[in-house]
């Protein structure tokens, strides 16, 4: 212990040409992860890039490259499934790297995973990958990790499924609490709130651990014949970042938002109480979880949701083949029937040759009036229409979601907002939204439209804390931002000005608007407004009382300030 302490302190000398502070202060921190390791049973973990079986280099030192692990690796480079069940796997690469710096990176080329400019004669860096991970397995891991957070200074984080587009899941130096193996389901018929007295208030509800995916609830869901509302992803999780930050799903303009179904949750608030949130107890904790975002109020473990019954609906697939100057003339018209759509309950997606969006409200016969003019455009143009029936989610899922999955394993920005419904109703709007799509053409890009707006979901007004331009949107619109694996700075800071430029071209056309912060440009300047509203100041006061140190910090979440951005890994881009 002694002889090794000495070790670690010659070496931290000769790194750092050190301090007898700093040297003091590695000791400290070694003893207190020690002790916190002691108290979980040896579980805790160092955790190293994704990619590093692949290098012969790790920061700097040889290490052994392992070719069976990097093979299965460079096989599965882009499959959301390796990355989400592995503790060190991020959907996009801006959660794995230190993106002001174009060598602190372990990436490989994801366009081709086989090259080997990326990992011959280059080193593996951690990057922005925490150093350490635990595998929850219960409440008591938390309280524990929150207590040795507050003793050592150590950040945390939590780690779901890694979808997270603004970094929010990983950072330096961080352990992370690492949830993916909580995947208890349970069905009740009649749910009851724990600590409701009325008999009434019962529902038809799924309960789900933590680390449970939409793809796992949706196939739970339909052996027990109920319906679930969830996002596009399979691999995106049910309880984390979806829907403590609003989740939407495409029957959400007739079911509402993720925060509009959730009952109850249970979780280890940083003040270290193993809690249940709900309409009735900590009901404040509640409202905050429904909207305020993730890892911001505590940690959750499990979350309990209402579902309806099998839910029938018609679903439209219409496409064409794109060409220079056919799909501003396909977008007019979307523009010019969205209202008339939003009444009908039509969700989905549109892009500027596609548009597949269900309906629960109305019968074949009906969709086909109601999208008469984009089958008849789809179909001049050498394109082609199905509009069938379905008597349950799951086979719509199996059919369209799993077959429609965003390209992982690459660095992508979101650069989103919501259009609320008045930009649709004046002339001045719609010509708006076309020159928006005139504008994105002009970029190389093409139209990204989640039709996800909660229309005619009846809302209980204060009930949740997502954002209020979420009561008003039928929309999600915007650009966005990407660059490749071996991209300069100065290349990337062109991409983030760019994407600064595409939100304020957005923003102009929706004044006083709001945004979905987990799919936003994550460089929006006024994202307290945009993102809350005037929801803010009381989730600011809410937090406070649950994580009087601030023990829980992420990327513009509640309490976040600025000048954290200066020792972050955004800190050239801002
Ligand atoms: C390919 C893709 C498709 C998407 N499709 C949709 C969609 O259809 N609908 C939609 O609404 N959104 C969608 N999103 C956005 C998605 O909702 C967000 O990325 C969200 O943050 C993912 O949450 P997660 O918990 O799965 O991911 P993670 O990256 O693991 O976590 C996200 C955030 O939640 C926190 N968190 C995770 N688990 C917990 C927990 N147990 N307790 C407290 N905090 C926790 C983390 O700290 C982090 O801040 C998509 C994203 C991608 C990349
Ligand atoms: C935690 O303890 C176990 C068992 O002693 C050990 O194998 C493991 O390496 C320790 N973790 C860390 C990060 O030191
Ligand atoms: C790696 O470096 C060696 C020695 O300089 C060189 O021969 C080889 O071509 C390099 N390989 C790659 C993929 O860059
Ligand atoms: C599933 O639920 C639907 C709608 O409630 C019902 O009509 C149907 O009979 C149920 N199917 C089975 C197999 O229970
Ligand atoms: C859309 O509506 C505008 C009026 O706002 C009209 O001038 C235009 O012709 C319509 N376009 C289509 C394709 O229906
Ligand atoms: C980046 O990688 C691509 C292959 O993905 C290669 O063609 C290109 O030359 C590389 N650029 C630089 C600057 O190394
Ligand atoms: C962003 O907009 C400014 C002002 O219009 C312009 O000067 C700049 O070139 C734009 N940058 C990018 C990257 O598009
Ligand atoms: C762990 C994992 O997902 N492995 C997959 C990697 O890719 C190969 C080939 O596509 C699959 O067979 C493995 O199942």
């Amino acid at each position: 212990m002694t002889l090794s302490w000495k070790l670690l302190g010659l070496a931290s000398l000769a790194l750092l040409s050190g301090t007898v502070t700093g040297t003091g202060a590695d000791a400290h921190s070694d003893r207190a992860l020690k002790r916190f390791n002691a108290t979980v049973g040896g579980r805790v973990q160092s955790l190293a890039p994704f990619s590093l079986p692949c290098f012969s280099s790790y920061n700097g030192q040889p290490v052994a490259r392992d070719n069976a692990a990097c093979t299965a690796i460079q096989a599965n480079y882009s499959n959301p499934w390796l990355r989400t069940n592995s503790p060190n796997g991020y959907m996009n690469n801006q959660a794995e790297m230190w993106a002001s710096d174009p060598s602190d990176q372990c990436l490989l080329d994801d366009s081709n995973p086989a090259d080997p400019l990326a990992y011959v004669n280059a080193t593996c860096r951690q990057g922005n990958m925490p150093s350490h991970y635990l595998e929850v397995q219960s409440p008591k891991d938390v309280i524990e990790a929150f207590r040795f957070s507050k003793n050592s200074g150590k950040q945390l984080v939590i780690k779901n499924s890694g979808h997270d587009y603004l970094t929010r899941s990983s950072g330096r130096d961080s352990l992370s609490l690492w949830m993916r193996n909580l995947r208890s389901m349970h069905y009740n018929q009649a749910f009851t709130p724990h600590g409701c007295n009325d008999a009434a208030q019962k529902y038809k509800a799924i309960t789900v651990g933590a680390g449970v995916n939409f793809d796992e609830a949706y196939t739970f869901a339909q052996q027990h014949n109920v319906t679930i509302l969830g996002g596009y992803s399979p691999t995106v999780g049910v309880s984390g970042g979806w829907v403590q930050n609003g989740g939407h799903s495409i029957l959400s303009p007739v079911y509402g938002l993720g925060v509009d179904r959730v009952l109850e949750f249970k979780v280890v608030t940083p003040d270290g109480v193993y809690r249940t949130a709900n309409e009735f107890q900590n009901p404040d904790l509640f409202w905050a979880l429904r909207g305020g975002g993730g890892g911001t109020f505590g940690v959750v473990l499990e979350s309990t949701h209402r579902v309806e019954p099998a839910i029938r609906f018609v679903a439209a697939n219409i496409k064409f083949p794109s060409t220079s100057t056919n799909m501003l003339p396909f977008m007019e018209i979307v523009v010019n029937n969205t209202l008339k759509w939003a009444q009908e309950g039509w969700g989905g997606h549109i892009t500027g040759n596609t548009l597949v969006n269900i309906s629960p409200l109305l019968s074949i016969d009906e969709a086909k009036t109601s999208l008469a003019d984009v089958i008849a455009y789809a179909k001049a143009n050498g394109g082609s229409a199905t509009i069938e029936e379905f008597n349950s989610w799951y086979p719509f899922y199996e059919k369209y979601v799993t077959t429609s999955s965003v390209a992982v394993g690459v660095t992508r920005f979101p650069g989103s907002r919501l259009i609320p419904r008045s930009v649709f109703e004046t002339a001045e709007g719609r010509a708006d939204l076309m020159s928006f799509f005139a504008l994105i053409q002009s970029i190389g890009q093409t139209p990204y439209i989640p039709v996800v707006g909660p229309v005619l979901y009846e809302y209980a007004e204060g009930s949740t804390s997502a954002s209020p331009a979420w009561r008003e949107a039928v929309w999600e619109l915007g650009s966005g931002a990407s660059w490749a694996w071996n991209s300069t700075l100065s290349t990337r800071m062109q991409k983030i000005a760019a994407i600064q430029n595409m939100t304020a071209v957005i923003e102009g056309i929706t004044p006083g608007g709001g945004a979905y912060s987990n799919e936003a440009n994550p460089f929006t300047i006024n994202w307290r407004e945009a993102w809350w509203s005037d929801k803010y100041e009381k989730l600011v006061r809410i937090k406070n009382k649950y994580d009087p140190d601030n023990l829980l910090r992420c990327w513009k979440c509640i309490g976040w300030e600025e000048s954290q951005a200066a020792t972050s890994a955004f800190a050239a881009f801002v």
